[in-house]
């Protein structure tokens, strides 16, 4: 087993409606921290996928007139499409209606139910079918459902039941000796007094309905949503298969990605079930916050306020909407989203810094020095050696500043890292004023200097990037003539390649369209 991996999965999203900025957002951060842990040598396995059965889907798939398979068949290419339009990097795409799921949910169930800790009872109680979750009595608000306000109804039926309540004091064991489990901290002191307070067991199976996994001991139950969905993490790696290769090698997971509103299900339930099973638990589950319309509400397409991934990605493109996202929205907090707020981003930390920037070194690199970056070994070292560029000292401390935020999923904290060094480096350029040196010979060395540490600067900024927009950084670096194979890099060799000075004298230098176009106000 190497223990140079890395597991990271996003929740599985239910079929029963469109991918959307929410869903997107958690796709996204998953994809940067896969991408820069692939940076760091790293063998990663990012995993994404649909959540297809359960009492929501099969109703959903009622109204259309379909079965649920054919409901479910026809939602998938929106996920896969919108997630290839984003460029997200997972390697494995699961479906809860796979053979490969089903069998391991089964295997998963058999062995807690061999365990002693399930057993039979009657349910009587509330079920929101939207968030497929069981609610008592004195747990509703108003008579409705206390996480998303709609009608709840009243089901009495025959349950397996999982005993989760045996798990409260090695849940709160494992919480205590591993304190990150639950980040950020906000959401692990709300889940350690939700355990503290005391749990029922849980209802784990169905049996008013047959969309789902049947329990291999009790063929007229199907598996309780939730329990099915979240086994996806396992069976994924093939757990319950002939080769569990793959659960040697990565499990436990490093990562789960979720939305704060799915942390229990995550932190508790999760957690619990594999310790029935005598399985280890993932190292930590992230929760971020809610995104939220611009005045703060709820969106909703009725309301009129929703912003939908492809109408954002026609204003901002791929990397424009990706950046915003991971650079404007805390990582653990709700966040306002709204088209004045993204266009003002985008246009000064992309349009205005990053892609200016680059436009204007490469511009004069063609202009000034035939195309090729300039050589600094030919140039009078006692002119050089008095110049200063406050841009080195800054690239020096980038790498461990933006380590140590993507460690901890803090993606705001790298990016503003890498764009404090783009934002000198177009001050340098304004005070240095190339294109007044270039109208003097005897400036010639100082030009060198000043366009070769714009143009370093573009390369180091271009690979810290590279999680962020892929796209863009790829197309930069091949301006200046440099191919990464930033999916296969080993580890340690991020730091050298952001090490400045790294940019070869003499490499080819073009000029292309505008990284950015600026957006006008909307
Ligand atoms: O809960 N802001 O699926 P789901 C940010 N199938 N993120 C949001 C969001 C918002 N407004 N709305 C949704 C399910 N999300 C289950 C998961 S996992 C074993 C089963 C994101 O389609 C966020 O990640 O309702 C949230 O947790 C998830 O979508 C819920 O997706």
């Amino acid at each position: 087993m190497s223990n140079n991996t890395f597991y990271i999965s996003t929740p599985i999203y239910y079929v029963n409606g469109s991918p959307h900025i929410g869903t997107a957002y958690t796709t996204i951060a998953a994809d940067v921290a896969s991408r820069y842990k692939r940076m760091m040598g790293y063998d990663v396995h990012f995993l994404t996928g649909l959540d297809e059965h359960g009492q929501k889907v099969a109703s959903t798939a009622a109204e259309h007139n379909m079965s649920a398979i054919e409901w479910c068949d026809s939602q998938v290419q929106n996920f896969v499409e919108l997630w290839d339009k984003l460029n997200i990097s997972n390697d494995d795409f699961i479906r809860t209606t796979q053979d490969r799921h089903i069998k391991g949910v089964q295997q998963l169930m058999q062995k807690i139910y061999d365990n002693g800790y399930l057993y039979k009872d009657t349910y009587e109680g509330y079920y929101c079918t939207p968030c497929e979750t069981y609610f008592a009595q004195d747990e509703l608000i108003d008579g409705k459902c206390p996480d998303c306000g709609r009608d709840v109804e009243f089901i009495k039926e025959e349950n397996w039941f999982f005993k989760l309540s045996e798990f409260a004091t090695p849940l709160l064991e494992y919480y205590e000796s591993n304190p990150d489990f639950i980040c950020p901290k906000s959401r692990y002191n709300e889940v350690l007094s939700f355990v503290k307070g005391g749990m029922h067991d849980l209802s784990a199976s169905r049996s008013t309905f047959d969309w789902g996994v049947p329990l291999p001991f009790d063929e007229s139950h199907v598996a309780y949503v939730w329990v099915d969905a979240l086994i996806n993490y396992i069976t994924a790696l093939g757990y319950g298969s002939d080769d569990e290769s793959a659960l040697e090698n990565y499990w436990p997971a490093d990562y789960h990605l979720v939305g704060k509103d799915i942390i229990r299900f995550h932190c508790v339930i999760w957690p619990a079930m594999l310790l029935a099973a005598g399985l280890p638990l993932p190292k930590h589950v992230s929760a971020h916050g809610f995104l939220m319309a611009a005045d703060g509400s709820k969106m909703s397409k009725s309301k009129g306020n929703a912003l939908y991934p492809n109408e954002l990605i026609d204003i901002y493109g791929v990397d424009g909407y990706r950046y915003y996202f991971m650079s404007d929205v805390v990582f653990g907090n709700d966040a306002n989203i709204g088209l004045e707020r993204m266009t003002q981003v985008y246009n000064s930390d992309l349009a205005n810094t990053y892609g200016n920037l680059f436009s204007r070194v490469s511009n004069m690199t063609v202009s000034y020095f035939d195309g090729f970056v300039p050589d600094l070994s030919k140039c009078d070292s006692a002119i050089i050696q008095n110049l200063d560029c406050p841009m080195k000292s800054i690239a020096d401390g980038i790498f461990e500043k933006y380590t140590k935020a993507l460690d901890v999923l803090d993606f705001c904290g790298a990016s503003t890292a890498v764009m404090e060094l783009l934002h000198e480096a177009n001050l340098y350029i304004e005070n240095s004023a190339p294109w007044n040196l270039a109208k003097d010979e005897s400036k010639k060395d100082e030009l060198a200097y000043v366009i070769y540490n714009g143009l370093e600067t573009c390369r180091i900024a271009a690979t810290y990037f590279y999680p962020f927009m892929p796209d863009t950084s790829v197309e930069l670096l091949s301006r200046l003539s440099i191919g990464i194979d930033f999916e296969n890099l080993e580890s340690g060799q991020l730091k050298d390649l952001t090490t400045w000075g790294g940019l070869k004298a003499g490499l080819e230098v073009t000029k292309g369209a505008a990284l950015f176009d600026r957006i006008k106000n909307k």
